[in-house]
């Protein structure tokens, strides 16, 4: 039967410790970009609300492992913040291990399975200072955190990522103004890429050397947007090809099969793009293959293929391969501005069935934001957020239908539990189970989080 859902799938929600813990400077931690540049230009955060206005989780942290036990979840997934647990990268905080660990129990003790995320956009200040990815040196620094990670809170959690959206911190920080450093250089995005590749398979090795063969599992997550061209004519489809090898598949090939692909290679190689490479690279990069992938999915990516006249070689940017494609039929979030387009979780689903061999996956990111929230909320307080269930549930029918068609797929995280602090967008959009009170950090239960918990006890879509 296609509207129930298959034992044991993972029921849960996502967020990050940057956009979730706050205790900005508690108890060792010291800052990471984020932190930096809120302080250098406070004008470019919404409403100038920074990293330290977060959901203040490093404190109630105890009460949002009861509140998901209270909506039947059953996983969760959250990440560690480096300059947290290493404060200068090589000392480790004992407070930080302590804050960890009991979270993790406490979020156990509730019958929540912890999926812990090592980097979610957060570069460590003392590491951005020598180069951040640029510098090779990081690869091995982030290779220490992880095995320390592993070997701290191994015994507790038995699923591990090593990054969140890597595409974002090499699109938005050195091809965009979004994230630091905020440069504009193609050559230098795509050693900031391939060097956090590198790392990624550098924390795979050191997981299976702590973990050896205790059954758990490492992954990745990646926003595997799915793209489509404006036409079938040649142009449009070549657009799409070079779309899909930039924004997916130059982080999916290397965690899936060790290594990359010829034609991204090759076109790196025509456009003089091609980042340094060591003799040990390639070695490496087999060493990470993943057990299993996380998938964020929001939107998806439409391209059409740039003017002639504007094609540049060398290449200065993704932009003189393939261009957005304003399709005329899409249905827009009004209140955020995304695309909505929730056939695209089964397009993916049949990407990873047929292109890599079913490896497990389960949606690790998908929600939809709102801005002003608060004009939702009814007397008694409760945001009737009745957008967000009809967004859930169009969104869960194609995991049913991929299911159905056997896929992989075995869970559905929403972005997010509880509203939190969202990067230069602070508290604008607003996408959580529960509406965070700003003023008092109070967790108020939207009515989405009642609809699930009724989908979650009959394991079925009605
Ligand atoms: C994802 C990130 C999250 C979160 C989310 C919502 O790409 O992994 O960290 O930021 O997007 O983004 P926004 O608040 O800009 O709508």
């Amino acid at each position: 039967n296609t509207n129930i859902f298959p034992e044991g799938f993972l029921w849960g929600a996502a967020t990050s410790a940057p956009q979730s813990e706050g205790a900005q400077y508690a108890d060792g931690r010291t800052a990471s970009t984020w932190d930096v540049w809120y302080e250098k230009e406070p004008e470019r955060f919404y409403n100038q609300v920074g990293p330290q206005h977060t959901s203040y989780v490093y404190e109630r942290y105890p009460e949002d492992a009861q509140l998901m036990a209270d909506m039947g979840l059953n996983s969760f997934r959250t990440s560690i913040s480096w300059n947290r647990l290493l404060p200068d990268g090589q000392t480790l905080n004992q407070e930080a291990v302590a804050f960890y660990r009991d979270y993790f129990i406490q979020i156990k003790k509730n019958g929540v399975q912890p999926i812990i995320n090592l980097f979610h956009f957060d570069m460590p200040w003392w590491l951005m200072e020598k180069g951040g990815w640029e510098n090779r040196t990081s690869i091995e620094a982030f290779a220490f955190y992880a095995r320390t990670a592993f070997e701290q809170f191994g015994d507790l959690v038995d699923t591990w990522t090593t990054f969140n959206e890597p595409i974002v911190h090499v699109q938005c920080g050195y091809l965009g103004n979004d994230h630091w450093p905020q440069v504009y250089d193609f050559k230098r995005a795509i050693t900031v890429g391939y060097h956090t590749m590198l790392a990624h398979a550098a924390a795979v090795r050191e997981f299976r050397s702590v973990m050896e063969d205790s059954g758990k599992e490492i992954g990745i997550i990646l926003n595997l947007s799915p793209v489509y061209a404006k036409s079938d004519q040649s142009d449009d489809q070549k657009a799409k090809r070079y779309a899909e090898e930039w924004h997916i598949k130059s982080f999916l090939e290397p965690a899936v099969n060790g290594h990359y692909s010829p034609f991204l290679i090759e076109t790196l190689k025509e456009n003089n793009l091609l980042p340094k490479i060591e003799p040990e690279d390639a070695a490496l990069l087999l060493q990470g293959k993943v057990d299993f992938l996380g998938v964020n999915y929001y939107q998806p990516l439409r391209v059409q293929a740039v003017d002639k006249e504007k094609v540049n070689i060398p290449a200065k940017s993704p932009a003189d391969f393939s261009k957005a494609y304003d399709w005329p039929d899409k249905k827009m979030n009004p209140y955020r501005g995304w695309e909505i387009y929730p056939e695209g979780i089964y397009d993916i689903a049949m990407m990873i069935k047929n292109d890599y061999h079913n490896i497990p996956w389960y949606i690790s990111e998908n929600g939809m934001g709102v801005a002003d929230e608060e004009r939702f909320m009814d007397a008694e307080g409760i945001i009737q957020d009745d957008y967000r269930i009809e967004f859930i549930r169009d969104h869960l029918e194609q995991i049913l239908k991929a299911i159905e068609a056997e896929s992989s797929c075995y869970g559905y995280h929403l972005w997010t539990f509880v509203d939190c602090w969202s990067w230069l967008n602070a508290y604008k959009n607003r996408y959580g189970f529960y509406r965070l009170d700003l003023e008092t950090g109070n967790r108020i239960p939207k009515k989405s989080s009642f609809w699930l918990h009724g989908i979650i006890e009959e394991s079925k879509l009605d």
